[in-house]
């Protein structure tokens, strides 16, 4: 075999790097804490530590900043970006954009935690604005499910019940049943923090800058970009207007 051939031959085993996302296409990469549950047993506060949701926010910064995506959205232990969809980054290989996403997210999560952690990735495609839409509503009623969930859990450990006791509780409960357990211990689920319960999401805004130039002696304005960290988000029917707005603007 010539040495040309033996190259090819090679490369032709790297199968999955030609593939793409489909040009046009909308996509989303989500990434997740590998086995988050052990890793936050011992360092953070059930159901919901404000620290814990910080590190993520931050990590979600720089997801949202490396891919020059349009949306961030963090819930518990994940992230997802939206890239616009005419978005050439790394050429859209789906090795390169899960990869990637994995391990950005896993060295500044690291850094900003101290701690060695691990993320998964993966790549959702929609066909237009109205599947983001529906993504991100997705995400943020996983988001509220979780929450209610995880209070109800806690609560109910807490409260002296085992892990057992606590479970079997809540299996069958509908939501209304659950927020009422809540509110006989004391806990008003919609009183709750909103990033607790609707999740945290990250865009890029613009703004005006006043200053000097020492070239003109003048005063002027300068356009920047910046990213706004919504911790308040508004949910359900203005959510999907919100996202839509965002998604139509250039
Ligand atoms: N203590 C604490 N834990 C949190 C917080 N937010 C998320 N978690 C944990 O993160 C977990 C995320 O769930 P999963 O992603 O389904 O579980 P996982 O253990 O990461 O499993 P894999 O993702 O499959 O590796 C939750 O079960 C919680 O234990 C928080 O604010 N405080
Ligand atoms: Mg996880």
């Amino acid at each position: 075999m010539h040495g040309d051939e033996f190259e090819a031959s090679q490369r032709a085993r790297e199968w999955f790097h030609s593939m793409v996302v489909l040009p046009g296409a909308w996509t989303i990469l989500r990434v997740d804490g590998r086995s988050f549950s052990k890793f936050t047993e011992q360092r953070f506060d059930k159901p919901f530590d404000l620290r814990f949701s910080q590190l993520m926010t931050e990590t979600a910064k720089v997801l949202l900043t490396e891919f020059g995506a349009r949306y961030a959205y963090t819930e518990s232990d994940e992230i997802s970006i939206l890239l616009d969809p005419r978005s050439e980054i790394f050429g859209r290989g789906v090795e390169k954009l899960v990869s990637l996403s994995a391990s950005v997210t896993a060295a500044a999560f690291t850094h900003a935690a101290g701690e060695p952690v691990h993320f998964d990735s993966r790549v959702w495609v929609g066909t237009g604005p109205a599947d983001v839409v529906d993504y991100f509503s997705w995400r943020q009623a996983d988001a509220a499910r979780s929450a209610l969930n995880g209070w109800c859990y806690w609560t109910l450990r807490k409260d002296g019940r085992s892990r057992r006791e606590a479970t079997r509780a809540l299996e069958g409960a509908n939501a209304s049943a659950k927020n009422e357990m809540l509110f006989q211990h004391g806990v008003n689920f919609n009183e709750l923090p909103a990033w607790q319960r609707r999740g945290v999401g990250l865009w890029w805004e613009t703004y005006e800058r006043p200053g000097y130039d020492p070239m003109r002696a003048m005063e002027v304005t300068a356009t920047r970009r910046r990213v706004r960290e919504e911790r308040e988000l508004p949910m359900k029917q203005t959510y999907r207007e919100f996202l839509a707005g965002l998604i139509a603007e250039n």
